[in-house]
């Protein structure tokens, strides 16, 4: 089988999504996710500029020497243009050879480790309030595990917080806006909100939170610890990652789980984490991590340790991403669970994927490849439109993590 022809999809179906579609000489094309939020025509221009003349007349069933060919060929490696990129390559091409050997993705990787794979909704509200009425829907729709986020009373407003409560998008259409943020009033009202919910829904839900990486390694300490009577499921990003040295300090101080790598792109950006034991739940996903090839190694290293995969699930990863990971979710052995923000009905018409939503967790279903695929008609009348996640000031106007 031969590569003949690739090219990059981008559309706007409510939000950007970049898409790769792949073509062999045998009639069948692969699909990958190339999204990176924020920064979709970089990935775009680096897949039809740099990569996809040197895909074609290769074969598709060896995405192993192509992942390499990639990764080592460019002398300049890693980053999230470049991983997005081999990523969305390798997406596509594990979908061709499932569709070429009539079989899902999952049975390429090892088969069926369970039978559905257990995700978490966002549930967020302007006050404590709000959010325990968000989060006692999601109980209703059948989520076993649940994220709640809060507005912060004296911040107007806050990341994470949606005005659009099943269909959140975090990017803003236009140039990025600015939001103000307080730690001091943050770190008072979590607590409050995480004690309301425990007693309220009791010990039967798992409960996580995200701290959007908006604080210093001790702050993440004390958060952690004020946290730890309402035994949450994870916090995370509670700190950047670049010093991956950080979390020491705040693994010193608490018990209350930490998950991290949303951001990650290798498994270099997990190494001290991992190696150390310093995180439980690695947050990295298909798209952003090179792929399932590279997402698998980064998933065995971390299962020496006894840390599992909690990959990132957006808006932002397309249904492509989505349909690669359950998949991949569907065999790993040391799986946690799946973040889950639903996409819109115009997201899904433009994607057609087999997975389904059953009483808290995904099914990915039984089409060979990973049983996503895109109405090209549909996807051309939604043109690209900038759009970014809003940048973060303390209240004194100083630019602050992340
Ligand atoms: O593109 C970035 C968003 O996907 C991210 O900010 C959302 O933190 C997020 C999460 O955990 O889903
Ligand atoms: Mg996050």
């Amino acid at each position: 089988m031969k590569i003949t022809d690739a090219k990059v999809l981008i559309s706007s179906p409510g939000r950007n999504f970049v898409t790769l579609k792949v073509y062999t000489d045998q009639g069948i094309y692969g699909l990958g996710d190339a999204t990176l939020n924020g920064r979709e025509l970089a990935v775009a221009a680096y897949l039809s500029e740099h990569l996809i003349p040197c895909l074609i007349g290769r074969d598709p069933f060896q995405s192993e020497d192509i992942w390499q060919y990639f990764y080592r060929g460019a002398y300049w490696r890693r980053g999230p243009v470049t991983m997005a990129s081999i990523g969305a390559i390798d997406i596509a091409l594990w979908d061709i050879k499932g569709k070429a050997l009539n079989t899902p993705v999952y049975n390429l990787l090892g088969g069926k480790s369970r039978t559905g794979v257990m995700v978490y909704g966002h549930a967020n509200g302007r006050d404590i309030e709000e959010t325990m009425d968000e989060v006692g829907k999601y109980a209703a729709m059948g989520y076993r595990a649940i994220r709640a986020q809060s507005g912060i009373p004296g911040i107007l407003s806050t990341y994470g917080v949606a005005k659009d409560k099943l269909y959140y998008e975090p990017a803003e259409k236009g140039l990025p806006t600015e939001n103000l943020w307080s730690t001091e009033k943050y770190l008072l009202h979590v607590p409050k909100l995480f004690e309301a919910l425990r007693l309220k829904f009791g010990d039967d839900v798992h409960l996580l939170h995200d701290a959007h990486h908006r604080l210093t390694p001790i702050e993440a300490a004390r958060l952690g610890k004020s946290l730890e009577p309402y035994r949450l499921f994870w916090l995370e990003d509670p700190t950047p990652a670049e010093n991956q040295a950080s979390f020491r300090l705040i693994r010193q101080h608490t018990v209350t789980p930490l998950a991290v790598g949303e951001v990650f792109n290798t498994i270099w950006d997990c190494k001290d984490l991992v190696q150390e034991q310093l995180i439980d739940f690695l947050r990295t996903t298909v798209v952003h991590a090179g792929g399932i090839t590279h997402l698998r190694r980064c998933a065995d290293f971390a299962a020496l340790y006894q840390i599992r995969m909690g990959c990132h699930g957006a808006t932002d990863l397309s249904p492509v991403c989505m349909g690669a990971s359950l998949h991949f979710n569907l065999w790993v052995p040391n799986f946690g669970v799946q973040e889950y923000m639903r996409h819109t009905p115009e997201t899904d018409a433009v994607f057609p994927h087999g997975y389904s939503f059953e009483r808290g967790y995904l099914i990915p279903g039984d089409t060979p490849g990973h049983g996503v695929d895109i109405d090209e008609t549909l996807a051309a009348k939604y043109p690209y439109r900038p759009a970014y996640l809003p940048v973060n000031r303390l209240e004194d106007g100083t630019l602050w993590h992340w």
